[in-house]
C-alpha cells in the first residue's frame, strides 16, 4: 500500500487495483473549498484514463464529518462570477466522478451534507456509518443544492421523498438512509472501512469488462426509455458474449474451475 497527499485536505492511499481517496478535514467537517474541489476534480478526471490499472475507487472521510457540504464561508464574500465559476466546476468534477469507468463506493463516515450527500449520490454503492446523517439542508441557507441533489436524489428514492428532505432540511440517520434506498449498508463506525476494502475487493475481481458494462448500462439505461434500455442491454451483453472473458467464464463453468479473466 502506498499513500499520497493530493492536497493538504486529500490523501490518496493505493492498494493494486482499488484506491481509497479520503477527504481529511476534520475540523471543518469535511466542507470542500475552492481549492479541495479544484484537485479533487483534477484526481476524477486523470483517474478516468486510469482505467485498465485502477478498478475501483473508495472515497471517505475523516472523524465526525464525510463532507459536510460546500464550504459556507467561500460564500460570504464572494460575488455572482465566482460563485457561477465554483458551480460550473462542481457540476464538470461530479458529471466526471459519476461517468468514471470504475466502480466507486462511497463510504460515508459522518455528516453528509448538501455537496456532501450529492458527492456520495455519484457513486456507484454508498456505505453509511451508523453514525452518519445525510441530507441536503441548503433550504435553510435560502438556497437550494447545486451539485445534483435536486435531480439525483429524487431517481435514486422517489420524488416525494427526495422533496421532504430538500423542502424542510432535515437529516436521515443511518437507517432512513438504507430504508429509502439512499444507502446500500448501515455498518458499525469501525466496519465501514473493512466492509468498503472487502466490498472493493470482491468487485475488483470479477470479469473487467463485464463489470464496467454493468454500470454503464444501468446508468445510460435510466436515462432513456425502457425499450431503448432493453435494445442496449442485448446490445452489451452480445458484445461481452463474443469477449475472451465470455468465453473463459463459460469454460471455466463447464470445467468446473475457477475463470482466468484477462479483461479480453
Ligand atoms: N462550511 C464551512 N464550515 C463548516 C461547514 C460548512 N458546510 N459545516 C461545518 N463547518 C464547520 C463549523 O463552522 C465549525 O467550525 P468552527 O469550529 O471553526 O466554528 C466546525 O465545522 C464544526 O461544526 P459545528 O460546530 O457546527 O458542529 P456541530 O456538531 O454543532 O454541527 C453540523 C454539525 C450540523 C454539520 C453543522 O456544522 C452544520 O449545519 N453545517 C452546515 C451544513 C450545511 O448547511 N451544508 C450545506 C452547505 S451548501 C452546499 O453544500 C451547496 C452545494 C453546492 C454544490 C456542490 C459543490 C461542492
Amino acid at each position: 500500500m502506498t499513500e499520497e497527499r493530493l492536497h493538504p485536505n486529500l490523501v490518496l492511499e493505493c492498494h493494486g487495483a482499488i484506491e481509497v481517496l479520503r477527504i481529511d478535514r476534520e475540523k471543518a467537517l469535511g466542507a470542500l473549498n475552492f481549492e479541495i474541489m479544484e484537485r479533487f476534480g483534477s484526481y476524477v478526471e486523470e483517474l478516468t484514463g486510469r482505467a485498465g490499472e485502477v478498478r475501483v475507487l473508495i472515497i471517505t472521510g475523516t472523524g465526525r464529518g464525510f463532507v459536510a457540504g460546500a464550504d459556507i464561508t467561500g460564500y460570504a464574500n464572494v460575488g455572482q462570477k465566482t460563485f457561477d465559476g465554483f458551480q460550473r466546476r462542481s457540476r464538470r468534477t461530479f458529471d466526471a466522478l459519476a461517468a468514471l469507468p470504475q466502480i466507486t463506493i462511497c463510504a460515508v463516515n459522518g455528516y453528509a451534507l448538501g455537496g456532501g450527500l450529492e458527492l456520495a449520490l455519484c457513486c456507484d454503492l454508498i456505505l453509511v456509518s451508523e453514525k452518519a446523517k445525510l441530507g441536503l439542508p441548503e433550504i435553510k441557507l435560502g438556497l437550494l443544492p447545486g451539485g445534483g441533489g435536486t435531480q439525483r436524489l429524487p431517481r435514486l428514492i422517489g420524488a416525494m421523498r427526495a422533496k421532504e428532505l430538500l423542502m424542510t432540511g432535515r437529516m436521515m440517520t443511518a437507517d432512513e438512509a438504507v430504508d429509502y434506498g439512499a444507502a446500500l449498508e448501515a455498518c458499525a463506525p469501525d466496519a465501514l472501512m473493512p466492509r468498503a476494502m472487502e466490498l472493493a475487493e470482491t468487485l475488483a475481481a470479477q470479469a473487467p469488462l463485464a463489470l464496467a458494462e454493468a454500470k454503464r448500462v444501468v446508468d445510460d439505461g435510466l436515462d432513456t426509455a425502457l425499450s431503448a434500455g432493453l435494445t442496449l442491454e442485448q446490445r452489451v451483453l452480445g458484445a461481452l458474449f463474443a469477449t475472451e472473458d465470455g468465453k473463459e467464464g463459460i469454460a471455466a463453468f463447464m470445467e468446473k474451475r475457477d475463470p482466468k479473466f484477462k479483461g479480453e
